[in-house]
Parts: C-alpha cells; sequence; structure tokens
C-alpha cells in the first residue's frame, strides 16, 4: 500500500472510530440516565437513589440526608463552593514547623465566620494514606482566616488533611481534603480487620455491622483490666468521636453519635452508640475518640461491611492498625 492511500484508510478509520463512539456513548447513557446522574450529584443520600428512579424523589433524599445516609465527602478540596486553600506544612519528618490552611468561600474570600459543630469550629483530621498516623486536633483561626497550630511529622508519607467544617454562610456542613506529601522511606502498613484495640491500657471492642448502602449501629464498648469502664467523659459534647474513613480512596463517612451525651455529673459508658452509613462494600478504618480521666484516647479499628468480607471472620482481633497521636 503507498503512503498516501494508507493515511487515507487510517482517516477513513478513525472517522468510523468516532461515529461508533458518538452512537455507543448514546446507548450506553441514555440521556434520562445522565439527567439522573447529574441531579444524584448534588443531593445528598444520593447513593439511594437508581438510574431507575424518575428522579424527582426529593422527598428522600431529604429523608436520607438527616438519617445519616449522605453521600461520602472529603474527597475533593472544593465542595458547596468551599475551598481548601493555602495548605502549608513541614516537608520533613522531625522538622519543627506549623500546618497551615484556609478555608475560602464562593467568593473567594478567606472564610472568617463559622458555625460551632461539636463544639468546634474546625475539627483537622489528618492520617497517612495506609491509614496510620491518625490525627484529630483544632487549630487556631487568626483574624484573616488562616488556621494554624504547630506541627511536627513522626513519619513520612502522603498524608490526607481533612477540614470538617461549617462556613456560617453554608447550607450544612462541608469536608474539604487535601493532600501534603512528607519526604523519606515509607513501609506502608496494610490494614487488617480489627475488632478490639489496646490504647493506653483501655480495651476498646466494636459490635455491629456495616451495611453497604444502609445505615447502621456501631456499639463501641470500653473496658479496663476486664471491668467496664463507666466514666466516660463528654468529649466534643457526646460520649466520643468516631471517625470512619473508606480504605481505597479515604472517603470521609459522617458519623453520628446516638443516645444522651454524658455530663460531668452522670459520665457514661461503657457503651457508646454511633449511626452510619458505609456507601459500599468495603474496608472501613474507624477512630474512636473517647475521653477518660480527663484524656482523650483514640482506638483505631477496622470493620468490613457485608459483600467483602467472607462468613465468620469478623471477629479477628489482630494488632492495632497504628500509631495514633492526641494534640487536643
Ligand atoms: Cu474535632
Amino acid at each position: 500500500m503507498r503512503a498516501p492511500a494508507r493515511l487515507g484508510l487510517f482517516g477513513l478509520v478513525l472517522a468510523v472510530v468516532f461515529a461508533l463512539a458518538a452512537v455507543t456513548a448514546r446507548a450506553v447513557v441514555p440521556e434520562e440516565t445522565a439527567r439522573v446522574w447529574a441531579q444524584e450529584s448534588t443531593t445528598h443520600g444520593g447513593e439511594h437513589a437508581s438510574p431507575s428512579d424518575d428522579g424527582t424523589g426529593d422527598a428522600d433524599d431529604e429523608h436520607s440526608a438527616h438519617d445519616g445516609a449522605a453521600a461520602p465527602t472529603g474527597l475533593s478540596l472544593e465542595q458547596d463552593g468551599y475551598r481548601l486553600t493555602g495548605v502549608s506544612a513541614p516537608t520533613e519528618v522531625d522538622e519543627r514547623g506549623r500546618l497551615e490552611l484556609t478555608v475560602t468561600g464562593p467568593d473567594d474570600e478567606p472564610v472568617t465566620d463559622f458555625t460551632v459543630e461539636h463544639e468546634e469550629e474546625l475539627h483537622l483530621i489528618v492520617v497517612r494514606s495506609d491509614g496510620q498516623h491518625f490525627r484529630h486536633v483544632h487549630p487556631q483561626r487568626a483574624a484573616d482566616g488562616t488556621w494554624s497550630l504547630p506541627w511536627t511529622w513522626e513519619a513520612a508519607g502522603t498524608y490526607r488533611l481533612y477540614a470538617d467544617t461549617t462556613p456560617a454562610d453554608a447550607d450544612e456542613g462541608v469536608t474539604l481534603t487535601s493532600t501534603v506529601d512528607v519526604a523519606g522511606d515509607v513501609t506502608p502498613t496494610a490494614s487488617q480487620p480489627t475488632r478490639t484495640a489496646s490504647v493506653d491500657g483501655l480495651d476498646v471492642s466494636v459490635e455491629g455491622d456495616l451495611v453497604p448502602g444502609k445505615e447502621s449501629r456501631l456499639t463501641l464498648r470500653v473496658e479496663r483490666d476486664g471491668e467496664p469502664v463507666t466514666t466516660i467523659e463528654p468529649y466534643l459534647g457526646a460520649a466520643g468521636h468516631l471517625v470512619a474513613l473508606r480504605e481505597g480512596d479515604l472517603a470521609y463517612l459522617h458519623v453520628h453519635p446516638e443516645g444522651e451525651a454524658p455530663t460531668a455529673a452522670e459520665p457514661g459508658g461503657p457503651e457508646i452508640d454511633f449511626l452510619t452509613t458505609a456507601p459500599t462494600p468495603g474496608r472501613y478504618l474507624l477512630y474512636l475518640d473517647v475521653k477518660v480521666d480527663g484524656q482523650v484516647h483514640t482506638a483505631p479499628l477496622v470493620v468490613d461491611a457485608e459483600g467483602s468480607r467472607p462468613e465468620g471472620s469478623t471477629a479477628t482481633p489482630s494488632a492495632s492498625h497504628g500509631d495514633t497521636d492526641h494534640d487536643h
């Protein structure tokens, strides 16, 4: 075949491929479905809607948003027009510095007015991408909207930051995320299902299952020396604070404490209930913050959502999945 003819044939083949692609795209994603998807992505609780819904299930979506079944967040540095900007931190292990960030609003100006949720304007979660080195801290906000706190990394790796906050003008809370790289050698740790964890002399266990797409209750139980701990103090306005991340993309789940918050006069324990929805089957990294004897302790646990776990392998205690830290 002479060159011009070959080129001509090549062009023809390309044209056919593009035409096929256009036809296929239309056939695979009917406009109606695309419209429903677009709507889902803008409504919380969208994971309950299916492409067969008519897309007008507003009442259902409203309900979902309130029963804790909201779609996972913490996957983007932007949500509802709010953005995480100006993230800076030390870049080396053991280097003393500050962790800084700013939340900017839809007008691109730093937000300086926030609603207090769980006793704080902004909850900052920092965790390495393998689920290790979890920290839950509360930075200080300067008048110009810059949040910061003293910071030192204990280990190298890529970290995810989550700013869980409610700008005063926002309809609801946002969870904005960013990555930060810390130079050095990394030895990642593979997670294992972990339903018990020992931290600072406390033994924490989790009962209950995560059910994909369905709200479920997790009961965390705190013991010490084989005795139930009944002196759990209020922390962030509740008996405990639970962070749940989906392994793989580290999506941030919304978790709601259930039941009365303890008071100084009436401490809680040994059990704390939480409601959450695992959006998909898979593995979830849980971190319970609980306050006992004036100290906040963090217990890391790992629970698989039904669908990825063989029967009978639920209670396999293993080494806890990592060092945790508390800078409260
Ligand atoms: Cu917090």
